[in-house]
């Protein structure tokens, strides 16, 4: 093997966004792309010499090729060592606990989540630190600063690591240690619940589906669901990770996780559902008969996580994005203990967890957590609730109910308009954020705007500041519309309306959250034109 020093030149747009950068695969196989990128982000981080790190992801088309090339970049630049999951294979949340247990430096990350996967579809890289967590934002910018002026990578030329292998090898000077990727993940797991409560659960015949979408908790669910608790057999669904996860979208939603979400809501649906997302930090939580929202599922994991041994002594904190409902803030408000809202992106979190302010973080996105990673945990959700099952033994629903009786209920639903062209969306946004000081008081559809701003996000830990964060605006009767711009999706842009009302009294037979949240829907989109200005008549995705 021998070190080469590739000329190359600047790629626009190798901007990291809500998380990493993700773009077609098709434009990640260019000839230089990854390469430009992935030296962009030893530059950001001050070189990666005498470095060790950690590299895997969710086994989508491209994963094994593009860890080869890390690998080999990452001995060229002078690294230490490198730990890789077999065959390539880390979840998110796997690959944020091996940073931490090996004390590393920082690692990469290959995937585009809950993004479809395939040569005509999407990849994604993004570096953590060592601290397990996403990249912060002077971090991403610095990346993006060394992408715009890069003049050369390094590179070993011929060779590639065996990766089917768990044991240690060389390459050039650098040692690759490829590991199994699930089992310090599922030792993790086992110190934070209590796995005897659980296993009783199952052994009492409590009935459970998780769904793993062709996609990388597949081996994670077996082993920790079927292996270590006894599930049966057969019991987790699509378990093996498919290069294109089997042509679908690997995210956990009504929509994507029909046929899961289907049974649940069958005569003979199990007790129990669950499902997680291309890369394992993602799920979606069902009862028989009923759907958790995400922002209630972190309300409800707040108000019992004590029923779970990692968090017997409490919570310090609770955590949710800004469009994530509230309805976690009442449950610390009740516990009395801090909650904070952060900015949509998992990034945010990693100060507060980092300074002990929060425990448990949340989004309305499908994504919750704990200080045990610095990354949301797809099967970390469904543990803790099994745990919490297990204790309280009802069922979902009535958890669910007895929840609202005492919390009252945030209706929730959030609207998706995929792939609109970039300049009409920014037109809904410019538009929007130039009446903004002008709304309150003013009435549309139904509903009488009483207060409208433009987030911004003061990490109490930092100081640093993070501006246009999302419009917001409120209206009489607990009801608040969001709407931003995602920083996920890969073809156009794609605008989000998230959609709250906040009822004091609701019972699980109520009204049901399309008929609560009818005459927000009616305010938001007369107050923003939106038909008129995107010629969008329906959300292509609505959870
Ligand atoms: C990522 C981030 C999340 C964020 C989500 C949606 O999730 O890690 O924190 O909530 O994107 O972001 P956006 O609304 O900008 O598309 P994942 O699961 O895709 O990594």
């Amino acid at each position: 093997m021998k070190l080469e020093t590739v000329t190359t030149t600047p790629i626009e747009g190798q901007k990291p966004g809500t998380s990493g950068l993700r773009k077609k695969t098709r434009v990640f196989m260019q000839p230089h792309y990854l390469e430009n990128f992935v030296q962009s982000v030893f530059t950001a981080i001050g070189g990666v010499e005498a470095k060790t790190l950690v590299v895997g992801g969710d086994g989508r088309f491209f994963n094994v090729e593009a860890i080869q090339t890390i690998l080999k970049m990452a001995a060229a630049n002078g690294a230490s060592k490198v730990i890789v999951g077999q065959n390539g294979l880390l979840s998110t949340p796997a690959a944020s606990h091996l940073i931490r247990k090996n004390k590393t430096d920082g690692g990469l990350i290959l995937s585009a989540s809950h993004n479809p996967g395939g040569i005509d579809e999407d990849f994604g890289v993004k570096f953590n630190g060592a601290n397990g967590g996403p990249a912060v934002e002077t971090v991403t910018d610095a990346m993006f600063a060394a992408t715009q002026t890069i003049t050369e990578y390094k590179i070993m030329s011929g060779g590639a690591a065996d990766l089917g292998t768990v044991g240690t090898t060389q390459l050039g000077e650098m040692v690759v240690q490829v590991v199994d990727p699930v089992e310090d993940y599922a030792a993790l797991m086992e110190t934070l619940f209590d796995f005897g409560a659980i296993r009783a659960l199952f052994a009492d015949g409590f009935t459970m589906r998780f769904d793993a979408m062709h996609a990388v908790t597949g081996p994670y669910a077996k082993a920790i669901l079927e292996g270590a608790l006894g599930l049966p057999e057969g019991s987790v669904l699509n378990a093996v990770p498919l290069p294109d996860f089997g042509g679908g979208h690997p995210d956990p939603n009504p929509v994507w996780a029909k046929p899961l979400m289907d049974e649940m809501m069958s005569q003979d649906a199990p007790d129990f559902g669950a499902a997680s997302d291309g890369d394992g930090d993602r799920n979606m939580v069902l009862g028989r008969g009923i759907y958790v929202t995400p922002s209630d599922s972190l309300a409800v994991l707040a108000a019992n996580a004590h029923l779970a041994p990692a968090y017997a002594s409490g919570l310090a904190g609770v955590a949710r994005s800004m469009p994530t409902s509230g309805a976690s803030d009442r449950v610390a408000e009740k516990l009395g203990i801090a909650s904070f809202e952060t900015p949509t992106g998992w990034k945010f979190f990693g100060n507060l967890l980092d300074a002990g302010k929060a425990t448990l973080c949340g989004e309305e996105s499908a994504g919750t957590g704990s200080d045990h990673v610095r990354e949301k945990d797809g099967l970390w959700a469904v543990l803790l609730w099994l745990n919490i099952l297990a204790v309280r033994k009802q069922s979902v629903a009535d958890i669910m109910a007895d929840h609202w009786r005492e919390f009252g209920r945030n209706y929730y639903s959030r609207y998706d308009y995929e792939a609109v062209p970039a300049d009409l969306a920014n037109t809904v946004m410019d538009n929007l954020r130039g009446r903004l000081a002008d709304l309150a008081e003013k009435t549309f559809g139904d509903l009488r705007v009483t207060a409208a701003d433009e987030f911004s996000y003061l990490d109490p830990v930092d100081g640093s500041t993070s501006s246009g964060q999302g419009l917001r605006v409120w209206f009489d009767g607990g009801y608040r519309a969001v709407l931003r711009l995602s920083g996920t999706g890969t073809e156009g842009a794609t605008i989000r309306i998230y959609l709250e009302r906040y009822v004091e009294f609701a019972d699980t037979n109520g009204l049901d959250a399309e008929t609560a949240l009818q005459p927000l829907v009616a305010a938001v989109l007369s107050l923003t034109d939106f038909e008129a200005v995107t010629g969008r008549t329906a959300p292509d995705v609505t959870t």
